[in-house]
């Protein structure tokens, strides 16, 4: 696809010092105080509702207005204007039942800025100017229900949002913007519609423009109003290689400091804030002075937080000259070089990396894997089936998966109100979320349901290569890592050559044909169960720990995961054994790469705890050792059918790192 040679300029110009955006439009506007009569103006002398307050309109209705505010921020000494289009998605303007004008709105506006930026650029040809195109938030939230007696509830949904901003994005490109910004985003999921919407732009007009994402906090706990920390606002909308990431709007420059600060040093993009004149007085207006705002910015600077600074509500072109002083001269921050990581999200970040410790996934929350999950969820006793969902958090679950399949069940609109629900109980959606389904629909209408980095699981190439990098592309454009099975057009992988195979034939797929990142690969070379009495089998928990050294040594940046409670399920009916098995297999293969597991997270077994005379019969079973394991294990099991002592998962999880032995000093 083509990158435009505005992006080549202004990449440039990001290299060599910080760039300016332009101050409030609505504050602007107020001070034309315009009448009803001049928002209406002829075109709409007669509408039938009320207008005023309506901004973007005027647009339409007072072209020369908005051209003069952009030509002042301009001469100020902004880089780049933003189009008066905050409002401009269908969505709010169906405030004023004007949503058939969303395209033209932003088409105008598009066009408007465009002018005046090149006008501008004309007289100072060493200064090119920029239009960034506004996608506001839109009036509605897709990740929080109106409603407080009915948490389910969603006054939008992603698909309605992806059409929305489509529909603004193509008329912003073709008024001639040199830039999508999606601003002021305040529900995560509203903006990973519109980074969905961009993508889509791109690919039908065959270009690509940079984007840049701004967010904003609402409130003190530092977190948006959607409920996301900074850093989790952060993973869950890189997938959209920004060219930026910021904050703008709300509480002023001094609250933004921290939250600007720690975006500084976790985006491998440039970073940028646009602060209201301080925060709201008496009247709800905002009097910073442009020199004590200037001063704040002047320290972000120094400190190099920023690349790109402006004004949110409240700042006039006065704002924007001491601005542009103020950052004049002082070096722009470096993008750092991040650590490859596989970031994921619920409310918090969750980051996994070379370094990281044994990830435990809940497994509870499946209709299949758990009979009691299934009647609540066949019951539609919601509530209930939450709190599954809670204990596997508070046993020390850092990513929850949930599968719905079952054949008696429309298990896509269990999945959808499953998450809905979940969106509402901060206990529960502060981790990421695993959308389990054998069905590409299942888990295509799961992703329109969280705000969060989830992971797909899975896919596989059992329907081919096409098929296959056609789902991982709409990952990416979801924004979402990925299980991959060893499954092919064959069938599943049952043996280490065949797991092997077609584990690297997916990872070069994959990481050539589509550049989908390494780290968001999450390998599953199959747990099947041991100990079935079929000889065949025998070989399979250790097949799969040498996939896991296979994965770990030939894949890079790949990660490895599996379904652990499916390797006992001969020795169902006996969970002391069935404890002492995935511990020991988890012993074992976590020393060889695994990262991680879908596991009974309230009940780990510690590896140093499990009776010397089991030890030695699963071990013996798991490696493989000898012909005769399965019945010696089934001698040795029928005195263990008690419980063995537990200790806490957030134990095991404080001290089993994924690359070294230390799960036998745990006890
Ligand atoms: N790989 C990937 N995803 C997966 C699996 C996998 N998802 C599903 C499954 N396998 C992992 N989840 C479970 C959940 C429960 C059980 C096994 C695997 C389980 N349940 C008990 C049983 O069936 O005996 C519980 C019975 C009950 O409580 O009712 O063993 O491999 N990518």
């Amino acid at each position: 696809m083509k990158t435009s040679e505005s992006e080549v300029r202004l990449r440039r110009l990001l290299q060599q010092r910080i760039l300016v955006l332009d101050g409030a439009m609505g504050t602007m506007i107020q001070s034309h105080k315009l009448s009803d009569a001049e928002f209406r103006s002829d075109r709409f002398a007669d509408f039938p509702h009320e207008l005023a307050g309506n901004n973007d309109l005027l647009s339409l209705t007072q072209p020369e207005v908005i051209k003069q505010i952009h030509l002042a921020f301009l001469l100020a000494g902004a880089d780049i204007i933003e189009t008066n289009t905050f409002n401009s998605t269908r969505s709010s303007q169906s405030d004023y039942h004007l949503e058939d004008l969303a395209y033209e709105l932003n088409l105008e506006a598009s066009k408007l800025a465009r002018a005046a930026a090149d006008e501008i650029t004309a007289t100072t040809p060493d200064k090119p100017r920029f239009v960034a195109g506004v996608l506001g938030p839109t009036s509605k939230t897709a990740s929080l229900s109106p409603k407080v007696s009915d948490p389910g509830f969603r006054n939008i949904n992603f698909d309605e949002l992806v059409a929305d901003y489509s529909n603004s994005t193509n008329a912003l490109i073709d008024g001639g913007a040199d830039i999508i910004m999606i601003e002021t985003a305040f529900d995560t999921l509203n903006a990973k519609a519109a980074i969905f919407a961009i993508s889509e732009c791109f690919e039908a007009k065959g270009l690509t423009l940079p984007i840049m994402i701004s967010g904003t906090i609402t409130d003190a706990s530092g977190r948006t109003l959607s409920g996301q920390t900074v850093a989790a606002f952060c993973n869950s909308i890189s997938h959209a290689q920004p060219l930026s990431i910021g904050f703008n709007c709300a509480l002023g420059a001094e609250q933004l400091r921290p939250h600007i600060e720690e975006t500084a040093a976790i985006v491998n993009c440039y970073v940028t804030t646009h602060p209201n004149a301080g925060l709201p007085n008496e009247f709800g207006e905002y009097d910073q002075s442009p020199s004590e705002m200037a001063a704040i910015i002047a320290d972000f600077a120094e400190r190099g937080f920023v690349n790109v600074v402006g004004g949110c509500c409240g700042t006039t072109p006065d704002h924007i000259t001491a601005i542009c002083k103020a950052v004049e001269g002082v070096t722009p921050r470096t993008i750092p070089q991040l650590k490859p990581a596989c970031r994921l999200a619920g409310l918090e970040a969750f980051n996994i990396d070379a370094a990281s410790l044994f990830v435990n996934v809940g497994e509870r929350t499946n209709i299949t894997g758990s009979a009691k999950f299934s009647r609540l969820i066949i019951d539609e006793n919601y509530e209930e089936a939450l709190e599954v969902a809670l204990q596997q958090v508070e046993s020390g679950a850092q990513i929850i998966d949930i599968n719905m399949d079952e054949g008696m069940l429309d298990s896509e609109m269990a999945m959808k109100i499953f998450l809905k629900l979940i969106a509402s109980e901060p206990d529960i959606c502060r981790v990421p979320i695993m959308i389990d389904s054998s069905k590409w629909e299942i888990i295509e209408a799961g992703l329109k349901c969280v705000q969060g980095k989830s992971i797909v699981n899975s896919i596989s190439l059992k329907e081919g290569e096409e098929d296959f990098l056609a789902k991982a592309k709409l990952c990416l454009k979801y924004g979402a890592a990925i299980i991959v099975m060893a499954f092919d057009e064959k069938g599943q992988a049952d043996s280490l050559e065949k797991k092997n195979a077609i584990c690297k034939r997916s990872y070069d797929l994959l990481t050539q044909t589509i550049g989908f990142p390494a780290e968001d690969i999450i390998f599953d070379p199959n747990i099947f169960a041991v100990a079935t009495g079929i000889e065949e089998h025998n070989n399979y928990a250790v097949d799969f720990i040498e996939a896991c050294r296979y994965i770990k040594k030939n894949l890079p940046g790949a990660l490895i995961s599996g379904g652990v409670s499916n390797v006992s399920f001969s020795f169902r009916g006996n969970n002391t054994v069935r404890e002492a098995i995935h511990s020991v297999f988890l012993y074992h293969a976590i020393q060889a790469g695994l990262t991680m597991g879908i596991v009974n997270a309230g009940q780990l077994t510690v590896y140093d705890d499990i009776p010397a005379d089991l030890k030695k019969a699963v071990e013996d079973v798991i490696l493989n050792k000898h012909d005769n394991g399965t019945e010696n294990l089934m001698e040795v099991a029928v005195n263990y059918s008690g419980i063995l002592k537990r200790k806490p998962l957030q134990i095991l999880r404080g001290e089993t790192p994924m690359s070294k032995n230390v799960w036998p000093m745990l006890s």
